[in-house]
């Protein structure tokens, strides 16, 4: 069913219990990367490799979020917003994954809590955003079935010590990036190209999953737990026979090798068919601690993907392809709010889902300050229109209990560095000044309206 295009968002009417919000991660807006214990993650030595990064740009100083805490819950405050999506930084509680936690580290996000607390902001932490201590990546990382254990007793760690101030807590942000992305197509950290790794990592983050909420819940079974996955639309990049059998499979290869585990309890059969014997021993076995239950599921959306047949590659066998030329963003992605609506649809059909919560939605665009003004219209445009997208999911029975807006401030874009910004605040990477852009009073009179 098309979305109603024409709705707009100050239509919709948001229940009184739904959730806006704003979202970042750690290593993005942190900075003080040797600062008060912290240790050494696969970002600080990925972004401080040559080649690795735009500009060769690192999370170094980023936002200087770690001094400038106090003024940034102010200016979610400003927004207006119900909860702030932020990650902790598993080296700054353990700078070496395990072992002696860092005081200063876990004293660092007490006073964010505590300061979102005292600002009326309800807390949604993720514990793993791609900020692997290296010293267990030197150890194998995920391929070592100790890294699982080590997450898991971070995860018990940090439910022990802040629990009692959480909103919820998600393990993992989009285990593909940190599995595939990261391990087979070599564009984040650690930047490797092996399906084999890829696949150990992907494995091994499952098990890492079950055995923190297994964790988190003999700690503090009050707090709802879920994880965030980037799923998307996968849709054929012609009509022909090869490349609808191409996104078949790439579905399952992209989707279903983190869905399936974590709610059907099983990997997608074409995936055992053609991979089983290439995942780490044992996997079988694990499957029944990968699939707890959770109080809800995070996603991240941002664009569809278009997919070809590439007969001769291993599987999946798919190439990506840009058939769409425009709208897109500044960073290249095609913008299409109904392949939001068609994949919340989709899983709503072929999956028994706990409630979702959209973690992560929103639009890279690169403009700047002029006479103190952002004047960002498309991305007014773009959160706009897949507001109304979700609404018209939730119309057809997708349970969504909240939305986060990706991103709080421009902030370190990963292997993009700070070339591309997807705040609803700009900063001035020179000064750190932070000035609203035109799509932050845009989501402010969002959330006033709301308020009536
Ligand atoms: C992700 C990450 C964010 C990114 C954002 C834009 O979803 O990839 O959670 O860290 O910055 O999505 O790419």
């Amino acid at each position: 069913m098309p979305i109603d295009s024409e709705e707009s968002s100050h239509d919709i009417q948001f229940a009184e219990d739904f959730i806006l919000g704003v979202a970042t991660a750690a290593y993005q807006i942190e900075g003080a990367v040797l600062e008060d214990g912290r240790g050494t993650c696969i970002w600080d030595t990925f972004s401080h490799t040559p080649g690795r990064t735009v500009n060769g740009d690192t999370g170094d100083v980023a936002c200087d979020h770690y001094h400038r805490w106090q003024s940034d819950l102010e200016l979610i405050k400003e927004l207006g917003v119900d909860a702030y999506r932020f990650s902790i930084a598993w080296p700054r509680v353990f700078p070496h994954g395990s072992g002696q936690i860092n005081q200063r580290g876990l004293a660092f996000y007490d006073r964010l809590i505590d300061g979102c607390l005292e600002r009326d902001i309800k807390v949604f932490p993720t514990l793993y955003h791609w900020d692997l201590p290296q010293s267990l990546a030197d150890k194998g990382g995920w391929t070592n079935r100790s890294t699982a254990d080590a997450f898991a007793h971070y995860a018990a760690t940090v439910m022990d010590h802040f629990g009692d101030r959480l909103d919820a807590m998600t393990t993992f942000n989009e285990p593909w990036c940190s599995s595939i992305l990261s391990h087979l197509l070599g564009v984040h950290a650690p930047g490797e190209k092996n399906l084999d790794t890829a696949l150990a990592v992907a494995h091994g983050q499952h098990r890492a999953h079950g055995l923190a909420i297994q964790a988190m819940r003999a700690a503090r079974d009050s707090v709802p737990l879920g994880i965030v996955l980037n799923t998307q639309s996968i849709y054929a990049a012609s009509d022909s026979e090869r490349d609808n059998a191409a996104a078949s499979r790439h579905e399952n290869f992209h989707n279903g090798l983190f869905l399936d585990p974590l709610f059907n309890g099983q990997y997608p059969s074409e995936v055992v068919e053609k991979l089983g014997d290439r995942l780490p021993r044992g996997w079988r076995e694990d499957l029944s601690t990968i699939a707890q239950p959770l109080d809800f599921w995070g996603l991240n959306y941002y664009t569809p993907m278009r997919v070809a047949d590439a007969a001769t590659a291993e599987y999946p066998a798919t190439r990506i392809v840009d058939v769409v030329a425009e709208p897109r963003t500044d960073i290249g992605w095609e913008v299409d709010p109904q392949a939001l609506y068609d994949m919340l649809v989709n899983l709503h059909t072929r999956y028994t889902l706990p409630p979702c919560y959209i973690t992560e939605n929103g639009a890279a665009y690169n403009h700047g300050v002029r006479d103190g003004v952002v004047d960002d219209q498309p991305r007014i445009d773009y959160m706009q229109q897949h507001l109304v997208a979700m609404q018209s999911a939730m119309n057809h029975g997708v349970d969504i209990r909240g939305y986060f807006a990706w991103s709080l401030m421009d902030n370190f874009e990963w292997a993009e560095g700070y070339s591309m910004r997807f705040g609803l605040i700009h900063v001035d990477y020179t000064t750190q000044k932070r000035t609203f852009k035109r799509s932050a009073h845009w989501y402010q009179s969002l959330m006033q309206q709301r308020r009536g």
